[in-house]
Formats: C-alpha cells, sequence, structure tokens
C-alpha cells in the first residue's frame, strides 16, 4: 500500500510545481534604444537576469521582448539593468559615464 502511495503521489507533485511555474511565466515588450548588432548583444545580456528565462531585441523595432518569472523579477528590474549597462529604456536612462562609454556605433540619439 505504502508503495503504490508514493507511486501516485510524485506524478501529482511534478503536476503541482509545473502549474506554479506556468502561472507566474509572463512575456512584454518595452522599448529600449540601440543602434546595431552589439547592442543587442549587450542589451539582451543585460536582460538576462535571474528570473528571465527569454530576451529578445528587435534592432529595427528598438524593442526588447522578455519571458519572466514574474514571481521573482519584474518588468521594471529588467529594464533598469537595461539602462544601467547604456541603453535607455523609457523612464529609466543610463547615465551619461556608460553612455559614453559605448562604442560610437552603439550611441544611439538620445532625446
Ligand atoms: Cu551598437
Amino acid at each position: 500500500m505504502k508503495k503504490i502511495l508514493s507511486f501516485l503521489a510524485l506524478p501529482l507533485s511534478i503536476f503541482a510545481t509545473q502549474t506554479a511555474v506556468g502561472q507566474s511565466v509572463k512575456t512584454d515588450s518595452f522599448t529600449v534604444s540601440g543602434n546595431c548588432g552589439m547592442c543587442k548583444k549587450r542589451i539582451e545580456k543585460a536582460a538576462l537576469i535571474p528570473g528571465v528565462t527569454s530576451a529578445i531585441w528587435d534592432v529595427k523595432a528598438k524593442t526588447m521582448t522578455v519571458k519572466y518569472d514574474s514571481a521573482t523579477v519584474k518588468k521594471d528590474d529588467v529594464r533598469k539593468k537595461i539602462a544601467q549597462s547604456g541603453h535607455d529604456s523609457g523612464p529609466f536612462k543610463a547615465t551619461d559615464s556608460v553612455y559614453q562609454n559605448l562604442p560610437g556605433c552603439c550611441r544611439y540619439e538620445r532625446n
């Protein structure tokens, strides 16, 4: 009897874990300033903080799409990280010194 119970409990616990994760996974898109393929690498690397499972920046559209676990990380945390890497994202701005340290081709126009 004991064996049968543990046999039943295992698949159930796996199912419960998957459901919990599935509910907190969010996808969001937002604008990130940048120019080129080097920017893309830098921006996507900066966005991949713990809790972020996917980060793809579209060079032409200047749009970042992230998938993340909303239980561990917030969208604004990701945007702040990207800004720290030198790329403005809406209200989150890179500091002037970080921006000035970007390679010439990466210094996008700021408004
Ligand atoms: Cu660049």
